[in-house]
């Protein structure tokens, strides 16, 4: 038997504190794609048990674990319809209590996902909601009359002329009653209405179920996405489907600080060790600076959305390249905007967003530079970083042909969608290949074997073809590999004060494809130098600090004023 060592021996200095968050490192499992332990080609809980000793080994403090609860599946998980037990899919509740206890044995923590701006159109509120315009659930979600003077169950007679996330309107008729209910995501989501008071006090009672269960928070589904403009007013609409954005209506509504703040008041209260973190599609910086400040008691940390949405064009789905240095300037703007009033956490990718290699770096000539100076651009800024699944092993995108290898419900909404407007549909298939969120849920690659050591059976979705030589397996023992690298980053953030509370000042580097800054503790300065091309490039000597150390690298020792092709060093000064 293996025995495991907790990750946080040794490092309470850093770790002490009701914000041990800040020096945290959280791992994303997203668990139809991380692991099968019963080889029916789906990933589980019993999977994930048995990888944890991965975990370890990379040294990570916290798992946030995607949806595991019961669910029809129509957006695999994120529609659920028992927030109180486990999916079948994945295992029982006895497995999950398993996880917790087994991460526990080993230091890590197990924050779950929290999806309660809708349930799936299966769950039992719903059914009663729907079942008569009495009904005491009934004011438990959004329902509304067709357009005054039209015809209900007819295209353009919704509520709203929103679009939805997931193409379409976001109204759908039921027949039953004759009202159209709200999804701002798929028609199987119906919205929940959280003005309701029961709505929210059904959901605090939830969340302190799983508290009081052992588990260490939550990360917050689409948590801005609460508070609705009460008269759900149109937006503008577009030429050809007639539909528009409505989201100055629907995210960051006028209720969202009074709800969090309740949240807080009702759930978090009297509890100790945990860990928030709301995702947020919209936020801005003022927005996400009110909800993560300390002293207004809401949330820990938010997912903000800008540097995602980078080489968005009309929609995710047309992709633009990212103007050069576009990505160090979004996160500066982060940085700067947080600093002294939140905090921020990092992040490159997660289930919804396409492989950061192939999306910002070159997953070719340069997979292995460009994975491992992205992974340092971004581990040592200020806030918590997250590492997506197979991010720290450098998985790519992957070679979808045709509509049939994808199976994601946002995509097949779109793909209908451009078939019925007459879209170019090999455009579209480039879209998905781009920034398809199915590119995020090919299975972990473990080893070169068939099936990528992730299952023993032909897995829901096809594992990359790359995982033959890029794998987990081949690159423990490798010094240089990306693993390595994203286990030496992690490591400094427990050895160095100043990567966890430093504070940021961006450097000029001359060209805008060199992302230089630093972090500054009482005592150390920490530079980061990456050249994020895949060009040379040479620096101005006087970035490099007279008597400064090179740290950490992804080439080795930094050949004086000249950066190769998506070198990324780190500089230590001792100042005092
Ligand atoms: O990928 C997106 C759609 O274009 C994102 O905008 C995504 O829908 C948004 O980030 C919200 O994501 C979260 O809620 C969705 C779920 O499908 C995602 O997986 C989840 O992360 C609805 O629950
Ligand atoms: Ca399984």
């Amino acid at each position: 038997m293996t025995t495991i060592q907790p990750t946080t021996d040794g490092l309470s200095a850093i770790q002490e504190g009701n914000e041990w968050w800040k020096s945290a490192v959280v791992y994303q499992v997203y668990p139809r794609s991380f692991a099968d332990g019963n080889g029916d080609g789906i990933g589980d809980i019993q999977g994930i048990i048995s990888r944890i000793p991965h975990l370890v080994k990379l040294g990570v403090d916290v798992v946030w674990l995607s949806p595991v609860y019961r669910s029809p599946h129509a957006d695999a998980g994120y529609d659920i319809s028992d927030y109180q037990a486990i999916d079948p899919l994945f295992g029982t509740m006895s497995d999950l209590d398993q996880l917790i206890e087994s991460l526990h044995a080993v230091g890590i923590k197990l924050v779950m996902d929290l999806v309660v701006n809708h349930t799936s159109d299966e769950h039992p509120w719903f059914i009663e909601s729907r079942s008569s315009r009495d009904n005491p659930k009934r004011d438990w979600y959004w329902w509304r009359d067709a357009r005054p003077g039209t015809e209900p169950g007819v295209v353009g007679t919704e509520p709203t002329n929103w679009e939805s996330f997931f193409s379409g309107p976001t109204w759908s008729y039921d027949e039953t009653t004759g009202q159209y209910y709200l999804h701002l995501f798929a028609a199987k989501q119906p919205d929940l209405n959280w003005e309701n008071p029961e709505v929210r006090h059904a959901v605090y009672d939830m969340m302190r179920w799983w508290l009081d269960r052992g588990i260490d928070g939550f990360r917050m589904d689409v948590i801005n996405l609460i508070s609705k403009h009460p008269e759900l007013p149109d937006a503008v609409p577009d030429p050809v489907t007639g539909r528009g954005d409505g989201s100055a209506y629907y995210a960051n509504g006028p209720r969202l600080h009074e709800y969090l703040k309740e949240m807080n008041c009702e759930v978090f209260e009297g509890r100790s060790g945990l860990l928030t973190v709301g995702e947020m599609p919209g936020v801005t910086v003022d927005e996400a600076a009110l909800v993560t400040a300390p002293e207004r008691e809401e949330l820990n940390m938010v997912f903000q959305f800008e540097h995602v949405g980078l080489d968005h064009g009309r929609d995710k789905f047309d992709v633009i390249p990212l103007a050069n240095g576009a990505l160090a300037d979004n996160f500066s703007k982060w940085q700067y905007g947080l600093a002294g009033r939140g905090w921020n956490s990092l992040y490159l990718s997660n289930h919804d967003q396409p492989r950061p290699v192939s999306r910002f770096g070159n997953d070719k000539e340069y997979w292995r530079e460009s994975a491992t100076a992205l992974g340092t651009i971004l581990h040592l800024q200020q806030g918590t970083p997250y590492i997506y699944q197979g991010e720290e092993i450098g998985m790519t995108n992957s070679a979808f042909q045709s509509i049939h290898d994808f199976r994601d419900v946002e995509a097949f909404n779109y793909y209908e969608q451009a078939q019925a407007t007459g879209a170019d549909l090999d455009e579209v298939l480039s879209g998905f290949r781009a920034n398809g969120r199915d590119n995020a849920r090919t299975p972990v690659q473990w080893t070169g074997e068939r099936y990528a050591g992730f299952s023993t059976h032909q897995p829901w979705i096809d594992v990359n073809a790359n995982h033959e030589w890029l794998n987990a397996n081949n690159q423990y023992d490798d010094p240089g590999s990306v693993f390595n690298h994203y286990r030496a980053l992690i490591k400094l953030r427990k050895t160095s004060r100043a990567v966890v509370t430093g504070d940021f000042e961006r450097l000029d580097a001359g060209d805008a494809s060199v992302f230089a800054f630093t972090r500054t503790e009482v005592g150390t300065e920490i530079r980061v130098i990456a050249n994020l091309s895949d060009n040379p490039m040479s620096i101005d000597p006087g970035l490099i600090p007279h008597g400064s150390q090179q740290i950490l690298g992804n080439y080795g020792d930094h050949q004086g004023t000249q950066l190769r092709p998506w070198e990324a060093i780190v500089l230590e000064t001792h100042t005092q």
